[in-house]
């Protein structure tokens, strides 16, 4: 099932059908270490959402009216189909958005436990018993489901993020209708196939492959009751602006971040080089929760900065597939660009860069990999008071990070760390707790760590961000909020109206 032919043009799937669907176009899926093409799928149009939008509407009837373990059991399913296969699907999702192996690894093993955990919730209570001031009311609190829900998936975790979506969104009585990211179709086909294995029913899942305009058109839909978006800043704002605002319509964002880490004159030196070079260069700087800023006390900033910069020298770039490899290319040519120009802002900016593999030397590519879209790790430092500096504050999504340098205390170093529009991730690293502290209440973060790196988060925290990294949750727990509805419903036990707040019943 996961040997792929090019020849072959891979389609939607859309109300329990494989279809080749509307349009004519056609796109490929293009292993980034490499250059090859892995697989060609169809091009969505208006048209086929359109259709995917009406299966889902028509299918959410009846899907609601399911208990909600029977919906969890296709899900089960899903779950032992995920964790049997995980060696073989690591390797898709490493050949197609060039994670390296253990990332690959890691990505389908957190989309089987935020299946485990929306399945296994099915059975623990999804309501309230509230108290009522009069005695002979029972007021509860019940949920239903919003109806069609319509999920916008981004490449870097091409397998986990769909299911922190749409594990929830069904569970919950939702029919969902799903874009994928256009540079991971394969993963996406997967994922499609296992929902059709699973034989959940026609309609309850849709899936259209395509571009922006394909999950423009899902997110403007009025049969669409809420949109669960992770993704680029740039396109999250659009669509929390537009869909957020229509009465009815609700969108939980999660976008990116110019994450920070905070090390302080008590840091644990090892500690921070190591979380510091986890947290800018895995996954080549490609997660919206990598980190972009180092905020260094002065006692311990030399140290400090010889040894993060001597492991950013000889961090192993190269093929992701072999074990041992610490980053894989990025995902395109046109992001490697954009990664390149973010440096370039840097250096035009006067800062100070000490580590500089944009260009990979040609002996460190390797053999067979020319083609591949390789870019290294950059680090420069500013100085404190150039906190405004774009370099600083816009998001690169790549190994491109800035050394900042404080004086004082840890009220100035927070300070720095949120001097950002964002507020997605960050760490302190400090061996003292009022420090850790400090920045566990003052730190403007959706996700704060300490003494760890700010990546790899467990699916049954809650994740999101704040200021503009985000409006929402869109996994765990908190998905479970923007995918149903909330009733108060209050039951009168007596024959007699007796009214809360002394009001009087008299007529
Ligand atoms: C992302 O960065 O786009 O916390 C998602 C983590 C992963 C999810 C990252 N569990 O690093």
């Amino acid at each position: 099932m996961s040997q792929r032919t090019t020849e072959q043009v891979y389609g939607h799937h859309i109300d329990g059908d494989w279809t080749d669907g509307d349009g004519d176009e056609t796109f490929a899926s293009e292993n980034p270490a490499t250059g090859e093409t892995l697989a060609r799928f169809q091009q969505g149009t208006d048209r086929d959402v359109d259709t995917a939008l009406a299966a889902a509407e028509d299918a959410a009837e009846a899907w609601r009216e399911l208990s909600y373990i029977d919906r969890a059991e296709y899900l089960w399913d899903i779950y032992h189909e995920l964790r049997e296969r995980t060696d073989e699907l690591a390797e898709i999702v490493t050949k197609e958005c060039g994670k390296e192996i253990s990332e690959g690894r890691a990505d389908v093993i957190e989309a089987y436990h935020m299946v485990e955990w929306a399945a296994g919730n099915a059975r623990h209570p999804h309501g309230d018993v509230i108290p009522s001031e009069i005695g002979s009311k029972d007021a509860t609190m019940r949920r239903k489901p919003r109806g069609v829900v319509g999920c916008i998936t981004p490449w870097n975790f091409p397998v986990a993020i769909p299911f922190w979506h749409m594990a929830i969104a069904l569970v919950e009585g939702n029919t969902v209708v799903w874009k994928p990211a256009e540079q991971t179709p394969w993963c996406a086909q997967i994922i499609a196939e296992m929902m059709d294995d699973a034989g959940v029913p026609d309609g309850v899942f849709n899936m259209v492959q395509g571009f922006g305009d394909a999950g423009a058109a899902i997110s403007e839909d009025d049969r669409v009751d809420t949109v669960l978006f992770t993704g680029s800043a740039e396109v999250g704002h659009e669509i929390a602006s537009k869909v957020g605002g229509q009465p009815g319509k609700l969108a939980a964002c999660e976008m990116g971040g110019k994450n920070g880490i905070v090390i302080t004159e008590e840091a644990d030196l090892d500690i921070a080089v190591h979380s510091a070079v986890m947290s800018s260069f895995k996954t080549t700087g490609q997660r919206c929760v990598s980190s972009e800023r180092l905020i260094v006390h002065e006692d311990v900033y030399d140290e400090f900065k010889e040894r993060f910069v001597d492991v950013a020298e000889r961090v192993t770039v190269g093929d992701p597939l072999e074990e041992g490899t610490f980053m894989g290319p990025a995902i395109e040519a046109e992001h490697v660009e954009k990664i390149r120009e973010h440096n370039q802002l840097a250096r035009d900016e006067g800062a100070e860069v000490l580590v500089d593999r944009e260009d990979l030397a040609a002996e460190e590519i390797p053999d067979g990999h020319e083609d591949g879209q390789w870019v290294g790790p950059f680090v420069y430092e500013v100085g404190t008071d150039e906190t405004d500096l774009e370099c600083v504050n816009e998001e690169c999504f790549g190994p491109h990070v800035a050394l900042l340098e404080y004086s004082g205390d840890i009220e100035a170093a927070v300070e720095i760390h949120n001097d950002t529009p964002y507020g997605l991730a960050g760490a302190i690293i400090s061996e003292d707790y009022r420090q850790i502290n400090h920045f566990r209440d003052h730190a403007e973060l959706g996700l704060a760590y300490a003494n760890l790196p700010c990546i790899g988060a467990e699916v049954q925290l809650p994740f999101g961000g704040v200021k503009k990294s985000g409006n929402g949750y869109p996994s765990a727990r908190e998905a479970i909020e923007a995918v149903t509805e909330r009733t108060a419903w209050t039951l009168n036990n007596s024959k007699d109206i007796e009214m809360a707040q002394g009001l009087s019943a008299d007529i």
